[in-house]
Parts: structure tokens; C-alpha cells; sequence
């Protein structure tokens, strides 16, 4: 056992959740090779809305469009949540792009309740302490057989590791909450938190909308206002300025610097891509 960080256990997890929905049924596992895609598979198999995959490692953690997720054992929270929600059907574009930045809005309040961190968002779902990356999120949809629709939210947390302990190609870019923090983080205690505040922002988008739920991304989100270089998912790039977020949760970027001879600047409405910051 890793002298910072207790195991996960069930038991610990049941006796605090307070959840209406999300957590009911846990399954956890020692080794998974993604929780994802076993979550994908209960769902296709019919489980309950709110079931949650948790797994102390991973041996093919999966990021967006194809990456990998870095999932050693013992120090980490590798979580994947499956949501049946009526929203899906009724405002399914809406609901679907807002799923992963009300993720990371949920994980950055649930770490900061936890620990004595300050957790910012980097456009889509990126969380980042001190401009690091602490933890990454990974929503997928589908349909079951019976074809009722469902998503499941996927969150990766660096929480109890050693920066030392990444791979050379993340030690630059990557952090853990306890590097930051100097002190170590219960791990099913953060993982109750997180349901919590991931039902408290789902049903907050259900019965109002986006409006708060925008609100408060907005506020937690570095990419807003500063200049970012923009990688397209067909390996273009440009740089350009982070404006706003948009109503269905689109990034607005418009060309920078802007063009001096009075046409008007480019806009781009990024649904997916990937984003640096470069500068204030
Ligand atoms: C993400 O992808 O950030 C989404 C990661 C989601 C992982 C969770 S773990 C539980 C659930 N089950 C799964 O199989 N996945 C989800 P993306 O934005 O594409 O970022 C991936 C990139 O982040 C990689 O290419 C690396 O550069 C970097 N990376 C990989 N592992 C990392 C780690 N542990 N900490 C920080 N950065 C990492």
C-alpha cells in the first residue's frame, strides 16, 4: 500500500455518499484497462443511471481522440460515470457539449473543497493547478439496444503521486494535487465529493439551463482572454484570441493579431480541438 493513500474501498465510499443517483452501484475494480470502456459496456448491458466504474489502475486509460491516459496504481482516481439523463433526449446537442465542461466544473470544485488548491480549466476539460495538468475528462455517448441514449463521463485525477513519478514526456506539462498542495488527499473522500458536485451541476443544467452552469465556467476558465495557439483534429493550427464561451459551449476564438487593413477579424467556433495558452 503507498504510505500516502489508503485504498479505495467501498465501504468508505457508501458511508459518506450522499448522492440522489450517482454512486448507488460502484464497481470497482483493482486493474481495468479503461474504466470507460467498461462503463460503455454496463451501459450497453442495461445499468442503472449514476452507475460509477472506479479503478485503482489502468493499463490503457484512454484520452481524447485516441490518447492515452497515464494510469499507474495506488495514488490516483479513475472514475467513469454513466448517465441516462431525460435531458439527452430532449436538448440533446446542448446537453451533450455542456456534459464535459460541467465535468470539469464539478472535479475543480470537488478538489478544491478537498484540498488547499486554486483548480483552473483549460477549454474543454482540462484541470489544471499552477498552469499544470492535474487531471483530464473524457465524455462518450451511445445507444443501448433498446435505443435509449446514454453518456458516460470519464475523469482521470493526478492526486497522491510524485511528479517524479510521470513519464519523461509529461514531467514538464503534468502535476499532482499532493505536489501542489504538500499534503496528501483522501481518495474515496474525493471521489464522494465529485459525485456530488457533478449531481449538484447536472441537475442545476436540467432545471435552469446553462445559464449559471456558464456562469461559473466562465469564471474558472484560464483559456478565456488570453492568446492560444488552436490545433484543428485535422492537424491544422493557428493563433488566434480566446473571446467567449458560446450558448452551446463552443469556444469563440477570432484572429490575432487583427487584421490592420479594416477587414473584419476571423471567427472560429471551436466544438473540438486541441489549445495552448500562450499569453494574457
Ligand atoms: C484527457 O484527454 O485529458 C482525458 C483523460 C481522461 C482519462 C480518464 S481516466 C478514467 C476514464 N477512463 C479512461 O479510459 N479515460 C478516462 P486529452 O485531452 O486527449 O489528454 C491526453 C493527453 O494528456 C496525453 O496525450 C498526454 O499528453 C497527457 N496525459 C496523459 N496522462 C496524463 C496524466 N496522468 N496527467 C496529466 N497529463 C496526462
Amino acid at each position: 500500500m503507498h504510505p500516502f493513500s489508503p485504498p479505495l474501498s467501498l465501504d468508505v465510499i457508501h458511508s459518506t455518499l450522499a448522492t440522489q443517483a450517482l454512486g448507488h452501484r460502484i464497481e470497482l475494480r483493482d486493474q481495468i484497462d479503461s474504466t470507460n470502456r467498461e462503463a460503455v459496456a454496463l451501459a450497453h448491458a442495461g445499468v442503472e443511471h449514476g452507475t460509477v466504474v472506479v479503478a485503482d489502475s489502468q493499463t490503457a486509460g484512454r484520452g481524447r481522440l485516441s490518447r492515452r491516459w497515464f494510469s499507474p496504481p495506488g495514488v490516483n482516481l479513475y472514475c467513469s460515470v454513466v448517465l441516462k439523463q431525460s435531458t439527452a433526449t430532449d436538448r440533446p446537442a446542448e446537453w451533450l457539449s455542456w456534459l464535459p465542461l460541467m465535468t470539469a466544473l464539478a472535479a475543480a470544485e470537488a478538489i478544491e473543497t478537498i484540498a488547499a488548491a486554486h483548480v483552473t480549466v483549460k477549454w474543454p476539460n482540462d484541470l489544471l493547478i499552477a498552469e499544470r495538468k492535474v487531471g483530464g475528462i473524457l465524455c462518450e455517448s451511445g445507444t443501448t439496444i433498446q435505443s435509449e441514449p446514454f453518456q458516460i463521463v470519464g475523469i482521470g485525477l493526478n492526486v497522491n503521486g510524485e511528479r517524479s513519478g510521470f513519464p519523461e514526456g509529461l514531467q514538464e506539462t503534468a502535476t499532482t494535487i499532493r505536489h501542489e498542495t504538500g499534503c496528501p488527499v483522501e481518495r474515496n473522500r474525493l471521489l464522494v465529493q465529485f459525485l456530488h458536485e457533478l449531481e449538484v451541476c447536472v441537475e442545476e443544467f436540467e432545471s435552469h439551463g446553462t445559464e449559471r452552469v456558464a456562469i461559473a465556467y466562465q469564471h474558472r476558465c484560464r483559456t478565456l482572454g488570453k492568446v492560444v495557439k488552436v490545433t484543428l483534429t485535422d492537424g491544422k493550427e493557428f493563433v488566434g484570441l480566446a473571446e467567449g464561451i458560446e450558448q452551446d459551449g463552443a469556444l469563440r476564438v477570432i484572429q490575432y493579431p487583427l487584421p490592420t487593413d479594416g477587414r473584419s477579424p476571423d471567427v472560429h467556433h471551436l466544438r473540438v480541438a486541441d489549445i495552448v495558452h500562450l499569453r494574457s
